[in-house]
């Protein structure tokens, strides 16, 4: 699993963005931890991300329960976050530049990630992450890629794609794309498929962008971070934009899924597990983050989702199906995976408009 750690290593490394811990949204809940023994917990979380088994096993060892509402990107989330003012919800699963963007907006709490008995279990190369600093308002859930997969029963040998450019120019064997319903995604590949840099705010690489998009609409089959494993699997799409994740499931049920490592690079992610500034359940949802820090209970995500995950233990626990994927554990000469940043306020903005154009 070494070629997994070494994917891990640069998040940690990274600086910049949020540092200083946000002392406003400090509240008594970031005391003292109180083991709850009853009550609930409302998660919100990415599709198909949490196995129903591990709630039903939350139940029984704390007498909680859980009830799991699902979203399709960061931006639903912060959306959800926004409107109801951080209510709603007492767990929440944002990606690394997602928490510093809702940490700024006040929309998190900080409630001292340090001082769950279970924060040991973190390996210290995920701990104090470029977007949280001091842990104050996440610990890690699952880690991925984001990167493409394409049926090579379906696509020749000879037309098959190697790298974004590829990508966004599809061979016709491929049919309709599979596209992410995730703008941060989408965009950034588009950007590293013209040889320009994620965040970039230089307004004729964001053109060629919106430009590229406009040619590649006609080629996209479904818009959709949801029921790709399903798709895929039942080759509805024989090519798509995906998490590794994903893909390794899918890979499981169709041998002749190929995950790409796209030549100009690709994104590596990190979701977290934080709780809204207006949670109702504090005590129950830190029960429930420091209960998923057990290296079983984060393994049994893991298997699940096909993602790893930050927790020492989990590797051991994997299934050999995800040791031995290449689309979970990188080829060892491949060292493109690169760190989601957090852009500007002004060139999210870009994004944004980019990605409204490209869906009407
Ligand atoms: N099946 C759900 C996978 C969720 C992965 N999160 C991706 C975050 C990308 N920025």
């Amino acid at each position: 699993m070494a070629a997994v750690i070494a994917l891990a290593l640069p998040l940690a490394a990274c600086s910049g963005g949020v540092g200083a811990v946000d002392e406003a949204s400090t509240s008594s809940a970031s005391g003292k931890y109180v083991e709850a023994s009853s009550g609930e917990v409302h998660l919100y979380t990415w599709s198909d991300y949490f196995p129903d088994s591990l709630a039903k096993k939350f139940k029984e060892d704390t007498g909680i329960s859980l009830s799991i509402d699902y979203f399709d990107s960061n931006e639903t989330l912060q959306g959800k976050l926004q409107a109801t003012g951080g209510a709603g919800y007492d767990v929440v699963v944002p990606s690394d530049y997602m928490v510093q963007m809702l940490a700024d907006e006040h929309l998190l709490l900080n409630f001292d990630a340090t001082s769950l008995p279970n924060f040991k279990n973190i390996e210290t190369s995920f701990r104090k992450p470029y977007y949280d600093k001091k842990n104050a308002y996440s610990v890690p859930y699952m880690y991925g890629t984001t990167g493409f997969a394409y049926d090579s029963s379906k696509i020749d040998a000879a037309d098959a794609p190697t790298s974004w450019k590829d990508f966004f120019n599809p061979p016709s064997s491929a049919g309709p794309i599979q596209l992410l319903a995730d703008q941060t995604d989408v965009i950034n590949a588009a950007l590293r498929s013209i040889g320009a840099e994620p965040c970039t705010s230089d307004p004729s690489e964001l053109q060629a962008v919106q430009d590229l998009l406009t040619s590649f609409k006609s080629k996209v089959g479904v818009i959709s971070s949801d029921n790709i494993v399903d798709r895929l699997s039942a080759g509805e799409e024989a090519m798509g934009m995906i998490w590794n994740g994903d893909a390794h499931r899918v890979k499981e049920n169709l041998s002749s899924m190929v995950y790409v490592y796209p030549e100009e690079g690709l994104t590596r992610f990190e979701d977290n597990l934080v709780i809204p500034s207006g949670a109702k359940n504090v005590d129950q949802a830190k029960t429930f983050i420091n209960w998923m820090l057990e290296p079983e209970h984060m393994a049994e995500a893991s298997n699940y989702t096909g993602f790893n995950s930050g927790i020492t233990g989990v590797d051991e626990l994997l299934s050999d199906s995800m040791k031995n994927d290449p689309a979970i554990v990188p080829p060892s000469d491949y060292d493109k995976a690169e760190v989601v940043q957090t852009c500007s306020n002004d060139v999210v903005n870009k994004y944004t408009k980019i990605w409204e154009s490209f869906k009407s």
